[in-house]
């Protein structure tokens, strides 16, 4: 069982990427049920797409979940759906801006999530882990690896879930509301990969 995990670089005014730290914690322990592919992917539309590309094609895995920073939430979001458009007056990190654009010219326009969504939202809700499912992914960086992400796996057809969590902003010294911290999300995202090294078959959305 081999289970693609990503992360992404920090971006903008964010010099710290909680997904990227997860991401590499990760690597560093040894699960025993399952292998992991760990990924930093660059904030980038050109090299990311190529990258989840890539990636998916090499290690045929059994399953799939990318992470980002979603700076603006206060839980962990398991998002639905991916659509197929960057829109966002944001600059990647190489200073592309992406307004109305579609992903992929022939593509569908939207992949659902093939998560457990209801079945993670649980497992985090039972540990008091802040979580929530969301149905918009954003139209950034994040929407787009899923996106691609999502359409490498049909187009292969492969049966493996793919889906995204976006990741809350982390407390700062002075903030005085109450966030999830690293250690919390990354125990959130082990039992992610947890339940889905277990799970194998295709949820209805
Ligand atoms: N969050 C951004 C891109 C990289 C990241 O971690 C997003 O939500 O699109």
């Amino acid at each position: 069982m081999k289970i693609l995990l990503t992360g992404f670089e920090p971006f903008a005014q964010w010099k710290v990427n909680p997904s990227e730290q997860i991401v590499r914690a990760l690597a560093k322990s040894q699960p025993s049920d399952y292998a992991l592919i760990a990924e930093i992917l660059p904030v980038d539309y050109v090299q990311a797409g190529s990258r989840i590309k890539l990636l998916i094609q090499k290690h045929k895995p059994d399953a799939v979940l990318c992470l980002g920073l979603a700076p603006e939430r206060r839980s962990l979001s398991l998002e639905r759906v991916a659509l197929n458009l960057d829109d966002a007056p944001l600059p990647d990190n190489s200073g592309r801006v992406r307004i109305g654009r579609h992903i992929l010219h022939d593509g569908p326009a939207a992949y659902y999530s093939t998560h457990p969504l209801n079945k993670l939202l649980s497992a985090f809700i039972n540990k008091n882990l802040p979580a929530t499912t969301s149905n918009h992914a954003g139209t950034y960086l994040c929407n787009h690896v899923f996106y691609l992400a999502r359409h490498e796996i049909e187009r292969m057809g492969l049966p493996s879930p793919c889906g995204f969590i976006h990741l809350p902003g982390m407390p700062s010294a002075r903030g005085k509301q109450k966030r999830l911290t690293l250690r919390d999300m990354t125990k959130a995202i082990e039992l992610c990969l947890d339940a889905l090294s277990r799970s194998r078959k295709r949820p209805i959305p």
